[in-house]
């Protein structure tokens, strides 16, 4: 088992601007099974915010604004934007980056990183909430903003990490509710429809407001005109400070905790059953049983 003092040693170095060696210990993280890398829980909680939603509902730009808008505002962001695609599709994650990059300049308190999402569902949802739970170790950030398109199982599962998970949206997709997965209604905190600029935005807001009922806000956005920026940071701000007044901060974390420890549970289950060979012979109780032994054994 990776211990990661090494990687403890790094973020220690780090510091608000020099993010050399928090991006080279994110590396590290990227690029190991999530069950190699342990990370220990962080003495106190940053906010984590998943932002997911349909591709091209504006995301990318949205983030870059809360970057300006979360920096004006004196806190200190670190966004991770995932590329949901293939690595062929490098060209996606230029144009976030840049896209991006645009919002960063001579900014302080600002890390921005994009993942490529490789690998096993298990694999690439455990390392991002690694990295994740790496961030708010490091102490340097107010906020982490994570960045995914919601596609399937696995950006669900990353976004689960959130504390405040945010669907983006955009009007005129006819019933926009049920065009987003019922599996994101259900874990979205906040929703967003963004440009609010072409028709149909009250519409869509009305839809999602009774799909959502009360518990949830609905907030309009022009992402490119940075109208219902910093009214959106304003309601990200407020959540936080009120699960933090009403004591359901320790509860999430619990829950958070809990879920994490599930998903690499998961994922080294699998990893272990995968590299079993196979015995037509033996029942499917045996191999159950094997498997879940074998895999204990060697954690
Ligand atoms: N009219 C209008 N266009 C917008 C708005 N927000 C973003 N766009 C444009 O919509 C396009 C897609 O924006 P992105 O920010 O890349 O969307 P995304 O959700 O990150 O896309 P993927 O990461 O590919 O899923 C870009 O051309 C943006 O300029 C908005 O509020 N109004
Ligand atoms: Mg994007």
């Amino acid at each position: 088992m990776f211990a990661p003092e090494d990687i403890q040693a790094l973020v220690a170095k780090a510091a608000d601007g020099y993010w050399g060696p928090l991006a080279r210990a994110v590396t590290i993280v990227e690029n190991s099974p999530p069950w190699d890398i342990l990370i220990p829980k962080a003495e106190s909680a940053t906010h984590i915010v998943g932002i997911t939603g349909p591709p091209g509902a504006g995301k990318s730009t949205l983030t870059g604004r809360l970057i300006e808008s979360y920096s004006d505002a004196d806190q200190r962001v670190a966004v991770l934007a995932i590329d949901p695609s293939s690595p062929i599709s490098g060209g996606a994650v230029l144009g976030d980056r840049l896209r991006m990059e645009t919002h960063l300049n001579g900014r302080p308190g600002v890390f921005v990183r994009s993942l490529a999402s490789r690998g096993s569902h298990g694999a690439v949802a455990g390392a991002t909430r690694n990295i994740a739970r790496l961030l708010e170790l490091s102490g340097l950030f107010d906020v982490i903003l994570i960045e995914t398109v919601g596609a399937g199982q696995t950006e669900i599962a990353i976004v689960e990490v959130a504390d405040t998970v945010m669907l983006v949206t955009v009007p005129g997709l006819g019933d926009a509710v049920q065009t987003i997965k019922a599996g994101l209604m259900e874990v979205a905190d906040m929703f967003v429809v963004n440009m609010a600029d072409r028709p149909g935005a009250a519409e869509t807001s009305r839809h999602l407001r009774l799909a959502a009922g009360k518990a949830s806000s609905v907030l309009q956005t022009v992402a490119t005109e940075g109208v219902g920026i910093d009214k959106l940071r304003e309601a990200l701000d407020e959540r936080w400070l009120a699960l933090d007044e009403a004591g359901e901060l320790d509860e999430l974390r619990r829950q958070k905790w809990g879920s994490d420890a599930a998903l690499i549970a998961e994922a080294w289950v699998a990893a272990c059953a995968r590299q079993r060979p196979h015995d037509a012979n033996e029942t499917m109780k045996q191999a159950v049983g094997d498997i879940l032994q074998e895999a204990t054994k060697r954690w």
